[in-house]
């Protein structure tokens, strides 16, 4: 790790593994999430085109569950070094939940979307969303019956990649916490990093498919490894 001195600006990401000891299913664990339903039945547009009930009943069955579900001590000590940090800092999060915040944590941006907002298809408003989609209801903005989870899906693009790249030329300190590196453009994000010369740490429960990219992996539950390396961080 480089000198604390040296460490300025930090760019977190975290993804499913961060959620799960809130007890949130992660993608590609045991009894992972999508075992449950294939990637390519719900989370593309295609499915959707295809078969818009079983995609919306399934986003319907996760919006429904993640609001029952608290934030972890891995959420709350981000949520710490994000009050306490003088330097930049930004947690870019894969995941659509909002444990990120109801923790505390304000510098917040998730590239693949939130469950918590319904996107309009025919006005394209967004707007906090916290019931089912299924029946069709009417958007807010415009009253078409045309909602879809406001989440990206494979082959769509990630929202606000230019902000993320710009925090990533201006780290000194790349993060990755509970992601396996399988999804594209988030798991090349260390690589922008290394090649710009900023320290990298990865914080995970078992190897991933981006380990050995970092300079550093420490293995074990986001519960124990998160507070501990704020701890560090905080001094
Ligand atoms: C795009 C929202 C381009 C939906 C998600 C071939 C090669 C390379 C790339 C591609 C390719 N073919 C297609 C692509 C692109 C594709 C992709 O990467 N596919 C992969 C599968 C190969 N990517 C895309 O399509 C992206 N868009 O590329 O657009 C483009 C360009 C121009 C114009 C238009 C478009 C969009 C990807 C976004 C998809 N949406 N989520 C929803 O939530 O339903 S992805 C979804 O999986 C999550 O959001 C997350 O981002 C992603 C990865 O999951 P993880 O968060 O990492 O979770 P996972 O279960 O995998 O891992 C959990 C980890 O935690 C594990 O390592 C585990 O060990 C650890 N863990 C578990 N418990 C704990 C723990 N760690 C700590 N503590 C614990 N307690």
């Amino acid at each position: 790790m480089a000198a604390m001195a040296d460490i300025r600006n930090i760019v977190i990401l975290t993804g499913a593994g961060v959620s799960a000891e809130s007890g949130i299913d992660t993608f590609r664990g045991g009894g992972g999430l999508w075992e449950k339903h294939r990637v390519e039945d719900v989370a593309t547009p295609e499915a959707f085109a295809r078969d818009p009930d079983l995609v919306l009943r399934f986003y319907d069955m996760r919006r429904a569950a993640i609001q029952e579900k608290e934030p972890n001590r891995a959420h709350a000590a981000l949520a710490r070094l994000d009050a306490e940090w003088p330097g930049d800092l930004l947690i870019v999060t894969q995941n659509v939940d909002d444990l990120h915040e109801r923790a505390g944590a304000r510098r917040v941006l998730h590239m693949h979307g939130t469950h918590l907002n319904a996107w309009c298809t025919a006005c394209d408003a967004r707007s906090r969303w916290t019931g089912p989609l299924i029946d069709r209801p009417p958007c807010p903005a415009c009253g078409a019956r045309a909602l879809r989870p406001d989440v990206v899906w494979f082959g769509e693009m990630p929202y606000e990649m230019e902000r993320i790249y710009g925090a990533l030329q201006a780290a000194d300190l790349f993060v990755s916490i509970g992601t396996s590196g399988a999804v594209y453009p988030a798991a090349g994000f260390v690589r922008e990093a290394r090649e710009l010369g900023t320290q990298t740490l990865e914080l995970n429960l078992e190897r991933s498919q981006g380990s050995a990219w970092f300079d550093e992996t420490r293995l074990g539950p986001a519960g124990e490894l998160v507070p501990a390396w704020v701890d560090e961080m905080l001094g």
